[in-house]
């Protein structure tokens, strides 16, 4: 919805391109080519979520909008593409980055098109219904097209770029398609100083609301109470929103691992795991942490939580740079089945995290300095109602790693001690 510039400088944006540049002259062909980012439709009383590949090379969160970058052998150009001024629908979204009126070719841009160009740090801003109409030059030279499509195609909706490819393959059936995701998801695996920055703030704020777990559980709380502190600490926080739907399971649904019913009253004896993530300029964290729910942990929960442990920092010590997340995940899972709880571990350790929770990425990639991975080792007895997970943000660096979240206590002992300390019943 809005188009306010979030986080980085035009300037890094601006690098993204270049770096994407460099990759699309390296691909096989004659050198000719055009690639398009979509940034999705805006539906009706939906918060609008930009394309993460749009937004990651523009930095620009308009509904309506896309880039468009031309390849040749001797040199490349881009576009961006953003709604005209609607002053009518201004009146229900509020004012957006739009590119100005309609000019003449040629002409000089109004004023709104010069802000936008100097907003987004594009030196050509257009409308985005001439889109097709500015793509006649740019696709009569190239041979090749780059798009992208989302991983689902075949079972979701069919999206904007199938049917914006359906039309162009009808009246230039000779332009070869090719994956524009899978590179873009190349250049996004390794995060740069500007994103580390906006997961950090993402995190800190999932800290804050860990903070508030451990002083507000207790027998007698529904899921969804504690879900309301957590989202509550969120956006008093000023979260954007949620990473993915908070996941707080107790009792038995402290073993499903993507539960998010939330409608449970939680009991003494019992644990709860609260998978939970806040958004910030567009960026993730992805945290879970497993409580007590009267405060202490029975011996036999302390004897699996321990198990996790161990895992986590087995999992923690194969954290490299060169090292693959297959081997972050066999430490993890040796780990747990020394501990003798081999059955009871049935999902990966790790997944990329950035502007999505589930980051797209490779995997049969090796880890490089700057990608963050999710390290979540967990133990789900669903005979003994006891699901653990402890799930963290894990920078790669040059020398080895940093836990991101390493502030949010994880230590049985800690936990137990911050939530020794009195607790008031709070009224809303
Ligand atoms: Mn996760």
């Amino acid at each position: 919805m809005s188009a306010a510039k979030k986080g980085a400088a035009p300037n890094v944006y601006a690098q993204r391109r270049q770096a994407l540049v460099d990759l699309l002259k390296k691909q096989p062909g004659d050198g000719n080519s055009v690639a398009i980012f979509f940034s999705g439709d805006e539906e009706s009383l939906v918060p609008f979520v930009p394309d993460p590949n749009f937004f990651y090379f523009t930095g620009v969160a308009s509904s309506n909008a896309a880039l468009l970058i031309q390849v040749t052998p001797q040199k490349s150009d881009e576009m961006l593409f953003l709604p005209a001024p609607d002053p009518a629908a201004e009146r229900w979204t509020g004012k957006v980055l739009t590119s100005g009126s309609l000019t003449r070719p040629n002409a000089e841009p109004d004023a709104e098109r010069l802000e936008a160009m100097k907003s987004a740090g594009f030196a050509s801003v257009n409308s985005y219904h001439q889109l097709e109409d500015s793509l006649i030059r740019p696709l009569r030279a190239a041979n090749t097209i780059y798009l992208d499509f989302s991983e689902d195609a075949f079972q979701g909706p069919v999206g904007l770029t199938q049917l914006f490819w359906e039309k162009v393959r009808a009246r230039y059936p000779f332009l070869q398609l090719r994956h524009l995701g899978r590179l873009a998801s190349g250049l996004r695996r390794v995060k740069g100083p500007e994103e580390i920055a906006s997961m950090r703030e993402a995190i800190a704020i999932t800290a804050k609301a860990n903070e508030a777990i451990t002083r507000q559980l207790r027998p007698g709380l529904h899921e969804f109470e504690l879900q309301a502190l957590i989202e509550y600490v969120f956006k008093a926080s000023g979260a954007q929103g949620l990473a993915f739907p908070s996941i707080v399971g107790s009792g038995p649904y402290s073993c499903i691992l993507h539960y998010d019913k939330n409608r449970r009253l939680m009991k003494a004896g019992e644990v709860v795991v609260c998978d939970i993530g806040a958004r910030k300029e567009l960026y993730c964290a992805d945290v879970t942490r497993t409580y007590p729910v009267s405060g202490r942990f029975s011996k036999r929960q302390r004897q699996v939580y321990e198990a996790v442990l161990g895992a986590r920092q087995a999992a923690l010590e194969a954290c490299r740079k060169g090292a693959f997340v297959h081997q972050v995940h066999k430490a993890a899972s040796e780990a747990i089945a020394k501990a003798g709880f081999a059955k009871y571990f049935f999902h990966g350790t790790s997944h990329y995290l950035g502007i999505e929770a589930h980051d797209k990425g490779s995997y049969d990639e090796p880890l490089l300095p700057g990608v963050v991975i999710t390290v979540e080792p967990g133990i789900y007895i669903a005979d003994e109602n006891i699901g653990v997970r402890i799930e963290d943000d894990v920078l790669i660096t040059e020398k080895g790693y940093e836990v991101l979240t390493e502030d949010i206590p994880r230590e049985a002992r800690d936990i137990e001690r911050l939530m020794a300390a009195p607790r008031k019943k709070v009224s809303y």
